[in-house]
């Protein structure tokens, strides 16, 4: 089975983004179960879809695992959704794109689901004494432009994959006044651990 797992740079101010300390844990450690493969991708509108889209084609993966930050949450956040709207006045790429009211994919569906089991793994990572929850909206920015995109494309195309988006909580170095909710980085590749468990037993049961 393919995996293909992806995290984000750094961005809006922040030195660090713990879906790519994700992915740099992933890249050291050993997943006999799976072939696991990992992106980080660029905070940028323009860019955030492409290294992924672009796998769907030539990699062809089974499953895509997008995580992201989303600081302020206090749990492992897994997106249900993804709407064909990119709006974040106030909030720049990191190619200093700002943009209002605009589509995703111009002429495109309202909104995808996601395509991951998502009740199971949530109840895995409850049951592994892992803070989850479902989350109903991805937000208007990078990370719900870039599940919108792999859903779109993947739909557009027919592709057997299953694929979406999970938010992670913000690391404790990340809020040095501990002003927000914050997750340590061992409790994260935990859940990453769950997860991928969660995925393979669904699919040995097909
Ligand atoms: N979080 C942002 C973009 C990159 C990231 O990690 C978001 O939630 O859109």
């Amino acid at each position: 089975m393919r995996i293909l797992v992806t995290g984000f740079e750094p961005f809006g101010g922040m030195t660090q983004n713990p879906s790519s300390k994700l992915v740099s844990w992933i890249d050291e450690e050993t997943f006999p179960e799976a072939e696991v493969k990992t992106m980080t991708l660029p905070v940028t509108y323009s860019q955030c879809a492409e290294p992924v889209v672009e796998a769907l084609h030539s990699w062809k993966p089974d499953v895509v695992l997008l995580f992201g930050v989303a600081a302020g949450r206090p749990s492992i956040s897994l997106e249900r959704i993804a709407i064909n709207m990119e709006d974040a006045p106030g909030l720049e790429d990191n190619e200093g794109e700002a943009p209002v009211d605009r589509p995703v994919v111009n002429e495109g569906p309202a909104a995808y689901f996601s395509t991951l089991p998502l009740r199971e793994i949530k109840e895995t990572l409850q049951q592994g004494g892992v803070p989850a929850a479902f989350s109903y909206s991805a937000g208007t920015y990078i990370c719900n432009t870039t599940m919108y995109r792999v859903l779109h494309e993947a739909s557009a195309h027919s592709l057997p994959v299953q694929a979406g988006f999970i938010h992670l909580p913000a690391s404790p170095d990340m809020i040095p006044d501990g002003s927000k909710p914050t997750m340590a980085p061992e409790t994260v590749q935990r859940a990453f651990r769950h997860i991928l468990q969660t995925i393979i037993k669904k699919e040995a049961a097909v």
